[in-house]
């Protein structure tokens, strides 16, 4: 229902007024992807006259941009710094095209042309994107420039993209998440939980945040030589695609440091985890007994935590 009511306001605001002469072939597109756009002219100058050149300025929203040229036409591209630095194959690319010129050849008002070009949308793009185009014909010219702004059309409109976000699903499966009652003196308590990632790339732990506590560390525990260690995680905590890690006693843990108060059993409290690419994610920690074993479900015990610190 509601989906459809959103498809429908969409379609409204989509919706091109009767004056619109240039418009792009797919005025929809997601941030963060690449999109080709394909400027579709109408017909020509005012009394007739032929078109001959066609620009289109490029929004900072849309970068990596290579125009395709056409036959018959001469190319020519403005570039400039970015405003900010895009990533492209590993590497910061920090200017682009910013102006393309197709001149020199010739629509007639009665017939079709498309002008065309690749960028990348940026993660961030989002909302209008207006292509101001300036149309020239053998005899005068056309600016698509103008933007509608609220209940006041466009005169003469540049052509619009509408850049939804990029849909944010977790690809993270959070599950078991618990912790155990601490002595009235201690000042860290530790967290438990398994993190399954059904996403196509690694993430990774990072931190966490809780009212219970002045921070949350990723910790791991392991033997060193016959002494069990534990360390802070600098780098964090990775989860490879498809795989689970499970945070338990005598392993990965999370570190509630500089608690603010004893964690009772019986009670519950919430937590943010920082992940590197799902970012934050709300947990609810329940709290066990400070000798009781895992919740059903969890993995099962190696090694109690209260020994540490
Ligand atoms: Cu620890």
């Amino acid at each position: 229902m509601t989906r459809l009511l959103l498809a429908a306001t969409a379609a409204l605001l989509l919706a091109q007024p009767a004056n619109a002469h240039v418009t792009l072939e797919k005025p929809e597109a997601v941030a963060g992807q690449s999109y080709k756009a394909v400027f579709r002219l109408g017909h020509g100058c005012e009394g007739g006259s032929p078109t001959t050149s066609f620009s289109v300025d490029i929004p900072d929203a849309i970068a990596l941009v290579r125009p395709m040229p056409k036959a018959g036409w001469q190319l020519k591209v403005e570039t400039a710094p970015y405003a900010k630095p895009i990533t492209a194959h590993g590497k910061d690319v920090t200017s682009g095209v910013k102006k393309i010129t197709w001149s020199g050849g010739r629509v007639l008002d009665g017939e079709y042309d498309e002008f065309i070009f690749v960028g990348q949308l940026r993660d961030d793009a989002a909302g209008a994107l207006a292509f101001p185009v300036v149309q020239k014909c053998s005899k005068g010219e056309w600016r698509w420039v103008d933007v509608a702004q609220p209940g006041q059309p466009a005169k003469n409109p540049a052509p619009v993209l509408k850049v939804t976000a990029q849909q944010k699903q977790s690809a993270l499966r959070i599950e078991h998440v618990w912790s155990r009652a601490t002595p009235v003196s201690a000042n860290v308590g530790a967290g438990y939980l398994r993190i399954t990632n059904t996403g196509p790339t690694p993430d990774r732990l990072l931190s966490g945040k809780s009212d219970m506590a002045n921070r949350i560390e990723v910790h791991e525990m392991a033997m060193d030589g016959s002494i069990m260690t534990m360390r802070q995680l600098a780098d964090g905590l990775t989860v490879q695609p498809g795989q689970s890690v499970e945070l338990k006693p005598g392993g990965f843990h999370l570190m509630l440091m500089g608690l603010k108060d004893p964690l009772k059993e019986g009670t519950s409290f919430s937590a943010t985890l920082k992940f590197e690419k799902a970012g934050d994610v709300p947990v609810t920690f329940t709290v066990v007994g400070m000798g009781a074993p895992a919740p059903s479900g969890a993995a099962p015990e190696m090694m109690d935590h209260s020994h540490h610190h």
